[in-house]
């Protein structure tokens, strides 16, 4: 039983049971990116065990999987995670209990596209960058991928270097063509991101233009929100339950940061914003098998250890999952509606600060997960393998 802040017995406590079903059916995708190698432009530190290929990337997925019960999918990125054969890719990731998930194009690492891809001035580039994308819906028809990710690094460093206006007409021209070749349920989500690697305007800064562009193609295209590219003090959490109001909240792309966009584990840096964020997606049905909303990570492990790393990552966004379906929606309602201000804070809190970590063991091993997949992953011997095994080649990396 636990109290609240006036001191109170809370129905926080009417408990955990009633969460576990609705906690079974979160799940969340591995982007295949956080396996390899990674850093700043700094240094890129490799790491013993980093995967060689796309197929010990999905290993290294599918292991998280396997300790948490909470990933069962990896997003790839093409071409980073280019095969001659994505139908056999598809067949081995599955063989070891994943599905693919979110194809991510990318048209940030070609010379072509040094002032613009899918907004180019230039025709023949704007084709190069939609023919990209065409080739991945047809990684996408191999593997059964539903979604079609596009983040664009488009944008421009001086005022007066670009006509923006113009740049946004190629863009709408640009997606409709792309968002034409989509069949059957298979979706586009638009991600934004206010700056970098362009610092005087990015193309899709933010998720008003992300919206105004997807609203103009068709149901199946929608906004892909990631936590990191905002400016700092930005309510995250009022931009996810408009999304979501609006119906056009296709997919979240999970990590935190400090200061830019940090790719650090979800929930590291700022836990409560994350219970805030997860607490307006399930009050505006984004979680449970009705909700299309797609739960991705977007993260870089540049110092620690990768598997661990998404673990960790998974089970902070399965807590402050649990810790927000705690949250006693009646008395907040009442509180509101009464205007107790004070009130309806404390029952949020309440449920922000109810520790779910033993519950949470208990529920896993109910379900024949380990209690503590931390623990389990570290005694289980598989970053030693990997780390024997996996010598020679050429380690993945971010951009490689
Ligand atoms: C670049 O900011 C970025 O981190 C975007 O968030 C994409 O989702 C990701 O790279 C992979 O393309
Ligand atoms: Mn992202
Ligand atoms: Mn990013």
């Amino acid at each position: 039983m636990t109290t609240s802040s006036t001191g109170a017995p809370t129905s926080v406590s009417t408990g955990f049971a009633a969460i576990a079903d609705v906690l079974a059916e979160q799940a969340i995708e591995l982007p295949s990116w956080a396996f390899g190698n990674s850093g700043t432009r700094f240094k890129v530190f490799a790491t013993p065990g980093t995967p060689r290929s796309v197929q010990e990337k999905i290993a290294d997925a599918a292991r998280v999987h396997e300790l948490t019960g909470l990933a069962p999918k990896v997003a790839l990125h093409i071409p980073w995670d280019t095969v001659d054969d994505y139908g056999a890719l598809r067949a081995y990731a599955e063989g070891l209990g994943v599905r693919i998930g979110t194809i991510n194009s990318n048209t940030f690492q070609d010379d072509a596209y040094k002032f613009g891809s899918l907004t180019h001035v230039d025709e023949t580039v704007r084709r190069k960058a939609v023919e990209h994308h065409f080739a991945c819906i047809d990684v996408m028809d191999a593997t059964g991928s539903r979604d079609l990710k596009i983040w664009l690094a488009d944008g421009t460093n001086y005022a007066g270097q670009g006509d923006l206006r113009g740049r946004q007409d190629r863009l709408a021209e640009s997606l409709a063509t792309i968002y034409d070749r989509l069949s059957g349920d298979q979706r586009m989500v638009l991600e934004y991101k206010f700056f970098e690697p362009a610092f005087y305007h990015t193309d899709v800064p933010d998720w008003g233009t992300s919206y105004a562009q997807v609203s103009a193609l068709g149901e199946r295209a929608m906004v892909c929100l990631d936590t990191g590219h905002h400016a700092p003090g930005t309510n995250i959490e009022f931009i996810v339950m408009q999304l979501l109001r609006l119906g056009k909240l296709g997919s979240f792309d999970f990590n935190s940061r400090n200061y830019a966009d940090d790719d650090l584990i979800v929930g590291a840096a700022d836990p409560f914003q994350l219970f805030r964020i997860l607490f307006e997606v399930i009050r505006g049905g984004g979680l449970g098998r009705d909700s299309e909303v797609a739960f991705m990570l977007d993260q870089c492990h540049n110092v620690e250890d990768k598997v661990p790393g998404q673990i960790r990552s998974v089970l902070n966004v399965q807590e402050m999952t649990a810790r927000a379906l705690l949250v006693d929606r009646d008395a907040l309602a009442k509180a509101q509606a009464d205007g107790d201000v004070l009130g309806a804070n404390g029952v949020l809190m309440d449920a922000f600060y109810t520790d779910v970590r033993t519950d949470l063991a208990a529920w896993r091993e109910s379900r024949g997960l380990p209690a503590d997949p931390m623990h389990a992953y570290a005694v289980s011997g598989y970053q030693r393998r990997i780390e024997t095994e996996r010598v020679g080649g050429t380690q993945t990396g971010w951009g490689a």
